[in-house]
């Protein structure tokens, strides 16, 4: 196994210039550091190519918000690069790792990076296109039930369908048993290509489910169809049933387990440390990347609003980005950085970092960190930029560092020094 120790001194130019050999430092030629609270609107923002539409924000700080650094000095490790397109990654209470690849198998892993064998009994995914072994969370309870749950694509009889399924890790580690299928966010559809997904709980022990859209023009107009769960967010029981409280139900022509629709292919989804909140990242068109605040029964825009456009240079829809009753993202990118997975930073090891949203970039090779106050981005970093790395999905551990996979199959710990 190779070990990789990055150094960051991360604002502090003179004792970068003492790190050991085989460190590396962060560029200093990034803008003065502000804090959570005082973020200059005039400071440049840490995107400096020219975006790929003329779509102009809703709002000032909707976009190229001012740049953030960390001052506090922090390392990131690669605990090991032996894993194989890994896809997401929960935290067992013990300090170990569940992580899925995207191929069709999870694996436990130590903290220090000893990769397992795979676990037998997880039914078949298929892979191809952006398919596979996706998200997946433990039980809030696992110390006493030991189940865990996830997303996958399956091949049915009719196309290609998002599941869910859950298991109980077997007592000798060797496999999932009493496997079952608890959820399909139907309709099938033949393509392979952006089914989402991550799968987490929230706090009244339901499951929150992201379902692409899908991708292609035929298919993802359903992400309006609140009787389709494609493009959509769903909330269910961990036994696969609409969740009591959601806000569809009752209402003709809908799915009792949809929570919020108008959604395109959703990589991210966290619960706000503070207010309870789900925040969701998804991958745009061309230029229109998004994080959005999610709110029951809610629209969010797609295929009809979009401050991106088709990768084929065409305009999505009619070209507009705002319509009444559907939802502004909070934030979006142009050009992209294709969001995967993300979290908030809760622990107390890195003060300044505490409630800040941290997101894997695929295509932007680095994380994000976005500082929010009041519900808004005020301030943008990126981290692990000389990593080089497409970083696939992010947690914080029980030991209070975040923890972060790449598809190169890398698994990262990032801490203080
Ligand atoms: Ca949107």
């Amino acid at each position: 196994m190779k070990n990789y120790v990055l150094v960051f001194f991360a604002g502090c130019i003179g004792l970068a210039t003492g790190c050991s050999k085989g460190s590396k430092t962060e560029e200093t030629t990034t803008p003065p550091v502000t804090t959570n609270r005082t973020t200059d609107p005039t400071t440049p923002s840490v995107e400096t190519l020219p975006p790929n539409s003329s779509y102009k924000p809703a709002f000032a700080g909707q976009t190229r918000i001012a740049a953030v650094k960390t001052t506090t000095a922090y390392r990131s490790t690669a605990l090991t690069s032996s894993l194989t397109a890994p896809w997401g990654i929960a935290a067992l209470p013990d300090g170990r790792f569940l992580i899925t690849e995207k191929a069709g198998t999870m694996r436990l892993v130590t903290s220090t990076g000893q990769v397992g064998t795979a676990l037998t009994g997880i039914p078949a995914v298929n892979a191809g296109g952006q398919g596979g072994l996706l998200g997946l969370c433990i039980d809030p309870a696992f110390s006493t039930n030991r189940m865990v749950y996830w997303s996958y694509s399956e091949r049915g009889a009719d196309g290609n369908v998002l599941a869910v399924a859950k298991g109980r890790l077997s007592t000798n580690e060797a496999s999932l048993e009493n496997v079952t299928v608890i959820y399909r966010a139907t309709p099938s559809y033949s393509g392979t290509n952006q089914y989402g997904s991550r799968v987490i709980f929230d706090r009244t022990g339901n499951l929150f489910v992201s379902s692409g859209d899908r991708s292609d023009p035929g298919i993802r107009v359903q992400a309006q169809n609140a009787n389709s769960c494609i493009g959509k967010i769903v909330r269910i029981t961990t036994d696969g049933q609409a969740a009591p409280g959601n806000p569809f139900i009752g209402q003709a022509n809908t799915r009792p387990e949809v929570y919020s629709m108008g959604h395109r292919n959703e990589h991210g989804l966290t619960i706000h440390p503070v207010t309870g909140d789900l925040w969701e990242g998804e991958l745009g068109p061309r230029g229109g990347d998004e994080i959005n605040l999610i709110k029951p029964g809610a629209n969010y825009g797609w295929p009809i609003i979009t401050y991106g456009i088709d990768y084929s240079g065409q305009p999505i829809g009619t070209a507009i980005q705002a319509q009444n009753g559907m939802e502004q993202p909070v934030y979006y990118w142009d050009p992209v950085i294709s969001p995967s997975g993300m979290t908030f930073y809760k622990g107390n090891r890195i003060p300044e970092w505490e409630n800040n949203l941290f997101i894997c970039a695929l295509s932007g090779m680095h994380i994000a960190r976005l500082v929010i106050t009041d519900n808004k981005v005020t301030g943008e970093e990126r981290l692990l930029v000389s990593e080089a790395q497409r970083f696939r999905d992010i947690i914080q551990g029980p030991d209070n560092a975040l923890y972060a996979i790449t598809d190169g199959g890398r698994l990262y710990r990032i801490d203080r020094n």
